[in-house]
């Protein structure tokens, strides 16, 4: 027997992944629903070899679900988080609605599993940021090794984590560069992002920071380890699908770098790709449609005692959202539902 799961938000770039990486990985579902908003009802969207037609969030009836996936942003998770919840279907929200709620285990399987059973205080569990799975999923295993003490991360996020709105503007931005009389002004994003790159997601905080950049510090310190320092800088590049990032980490005790190539070889999640000749790395548009975190420039910080720098490169609606909000589903059916 398998189980009953929605998608909510199907129609989505976050949903459309999550209904893919369902199907490509044989979830074991007896009964999928696709949800979105009344304006897109009757959307067809795919789920495997199948097609699914879109029903009303609005008004849908959780009860007797399993599980729902949830990609429809914070206001309306607001919404229909705790009616789901209610109606005894546990939600694995991929907003950040309920990241830092204590109450709500925010989960990455490869680093905190364990943490699954805190479910059902509020059935429901949180998918981190795009930008932190990525960055702990190579962090946890180098920090059982050689304890962190601080990281500091530069990021490079592509449009699509804007969503669909932030890619047709890189698009139509980029053909109008070729094109003057056809001028795109910045709208979803601050400035021109075609042929540029913008220091700026998500709102400012009074500390000068932006709140993408606190979502790192807040969701790895509550991932892995709430001692972990954290100095984070994310920025958004003209590229479609793929986030990169720049991470310099500084451990309690030295971790040569030959040792920490082969942790990261052995953890879960993670593809070293790692050759000091040309090519030998990964850039975001080889990683597209994979389920890696890909690790390569793994080096020694010799700037300080104990420091190692490395470039990580993940798809961020695969690692980032859909793939591992399905891998908190698998986990969740295997280690607490135990159907199918
Ligand atoms: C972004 N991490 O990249 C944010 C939300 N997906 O825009």
């Amino acid at each position: 027997m398998g189980y009953k799961i929605a998608i909510a938000g199907a129609t989505g770039n976050v949903g459309r992944e999550m209904l893919n990486i369902l199907a490509e990985r044989g979830f074991p579902a007896d009964e999928v629903v696709a949800l979105a908003s009344r304006k897109s009802l009757g959307t067809e969207v795919s789920y495997g070899d199948r097609t699914l037609k879109t029903k009303d969030l609005d008004t849908f009836d959780f009860t007797g679900f399993d599980m729902a996936l949830f990609a429809i942003g914070s206001d309306a998770t607001k919404i229909y988080a705790p009616k789901a919840a209610k109606a005894g279907c546990v939600v694995i929200d991929n907003s950040s609605l309920y990241r830092y709620d204590p109450d709500v285990p925010l989960i990455v399987p490869e680093c905190n599993p364990q943490a699954i059973h805190g479910y059902s205080k509020k059935n429901i569990i949180a998918n981190p940021n795009c930008s932190t799975a990525q960055m702990v999923v190579a962090l946890k295993p180098l920090h059982d090794r050689a304890k962190i003490k601080r990281v500091v991360v530069s990021t490079y996020q592509s449009v699509s984590g804007a969503g669909k709105e932030g890619m047709d503007e890189l698009w139509d931005q980029t053909k109008s560069i070729y094109n003057p009389t056809h001028d795109v002004p910045a709208k979803k994003f601050q400035k021109q992002i075609a042929f540029n790159v913008i220091p700026h997601i998500d709102v400012f905080m009074d500390d000068g920071s932006t709140k993408e950049e606190w979502k790192m510090v807040a969701e790895t310190k509550k991932i892995i380890d709430t001692a972990i320092k954290v100095q984070a800088t994310c920025v958004r590049v003209p590229v479609f699908v793929g986030h990169s990032e720049s991470v310099n980490v500084e451990f309690e005790e030295f971790l040569d770098e030959d040792e920490a190539r082969d942790i990261l070889r052995e953890a879960p999640g993670i593809m070293v790709v790692d050759k000091r000749e040309d090519g030998g790395y990964v850039t975001p548009i080889e990683c597209v449609g994979d389920f890696a975190t890909f690790i390569s420039r793994l080096r020694q910080d010799s700037t300080v005692e104990n420091g190692l720098s490395f470039w990580c490169v993940s798809d961020n609606l695969r690692k980032g959202a859909a793939l591992n909000a399905v891998q908190i589903a698998e986990l969740l059916g295997r280690e607490v539902l135990k159907k199918g």
